[in-house]
């Protein structure tokens, strides 16, 4: 096994992210030891208009998380947070169901100035990471400058993404999952520029441990998306969101079952290599299911398995740091 060039070892290693997992994947790839240039690739298929804001969930915990400024516990949303605006607001009348902290709101208030100004997003976020303190070595870009809403087809209707996630806590039985507006979307000019630098010598890209209908799929199904990906791609690395039978958090496991399939990390990856045949080379997969890797395996399947559980920072640093070790061997 050969080291690659340094030319690949220096290209950004480019992480898909949506949810929690997502983001605490990208505060451990941007804290390892072996500090590469990190692209991280957010979902927008979250993101909605609420009191006249520009809400972009995944890209905030995104930002929030490598500027560790992250509340730990939510997952979303701002440490040492205050929520005087949002009492006022209900006193008001206004929503209640969608909960903004004042910090929090203060970043959705810069970026709809920014856009509103005519910023581009993927410039308001860069600009925004700056002022939290996203570290120069990584670059945060939403996967679209093109508007795509996530809907729920359930057995209680449709319905956007947040009234699914948040006013209904993901309890509607999912049929079906729409990215409206997809169809006409075309990847981030950054992250197109950015794959277009890396030349022959090729990155990494790391699908994140991120819920494959929510907010992995909004992200590969934008057209040319996987082509890019692949082209660029010397390796491409997909993190199992499901561990043990069952994800750490969200409704991945619950949205499985229900669309019948078996909620496992095997279950994933048929489901994965089902609908991106040929993307994936390596499959992360947790410890806890080592013994269930043989079938696979023994098909060829190249999975590899260690502790993806980022149930702290240094967790998630050295987790972040064994990615990076098998995206620099060449094999
Ligand atoms: N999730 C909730 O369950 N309840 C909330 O009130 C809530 C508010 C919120 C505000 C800003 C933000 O960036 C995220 C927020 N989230 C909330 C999480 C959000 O719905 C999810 O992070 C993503 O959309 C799915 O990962």
């Amino acid at each position: 096994m050969g080291d690659v060039p340094s030319a690949a070892r220096n290209a950004p290693l480019v992480l898909l992210s949506g949810g929690g997992g997502g983001a605490r994947l990208a505060a451990g790839l941007s804290q390892a030891p072996a500090e590469r240039p990190l692209l991280v690739v957010t979902n927008t298929g979250d993101d909605f208009e609420h009191c006249g804001l520009s809400i972009c969930p995944d890209t905030d915990s995104v930002l929030y998380a490598v500027s560790k400024t992250i509340d730990p516990q939510r997952g979303w949303g701002r440490a040492e947070e205050s929520w005087s605006v949002f009492e006022a607001l209900k006193n008001l009348g206004g929503p209640d169901w969608f909960q903004l902290g004042d910090k929090d709101l203060a970043l959705h208030l810069s970026r709809s100035a920014m856009l509103a100004a005519g910023e581009d997003v993927a410039g308001v976020t860069t600009e925004l990471g700056d002022r939290l303190g996203v570290p120069p070595h990584v670059t945060v870009v939403p996967a679209t400058a093109s508007p795509i809403r996530t809907h729920v087809i359930s057995d209680q209707g449709k319905m956007a993404f947040q009234e699914y996630f948040v006013a209904h806590r993901c309890t509607p039985v999912l049929r079906h999952v729409v990215y409206e507006g997809i169809d006409s979307a075309s990847p981030a000019e950054r992250l197109s520029k950015a794959l277009d630098d890396v030349g022959t010598a090729g990155t990494d890209v790391v699908l994140g441990p991120s819920n494959p209908f929510l907010s992995i799929a909004p992200i590969l199904d934008i057209p040319d998306m996987q082509g890019l990906l692949r082209h660029a791609a010397r390796r491409v690395v997909a993190v199992s969101p499901i561990i043990g039978g069952q994800a750490l958090k969200g409704p991945t496991g619950k949205i499985m079952s229900e669309l019948g399939l078996e909620v496992s990390a095997a279950g994933w990856t048929h489901w994965m290599s089902e609908h991106y045949p040929g993307l994936v080379d390596v499959w992360v997969w947790d410890e806890t299911d080592q013994l269930a890797a043989g079938d696979l395996r023994a098909e060829g399947v190249d999975i590899r398995t260690t502790s993806t559980v980022m149930s702290d920072p240094a967790r998630a640093a050295a987790f972040g740091d064994w990615l990076l070790r098998i995206c620099e061997v060449d094999h």
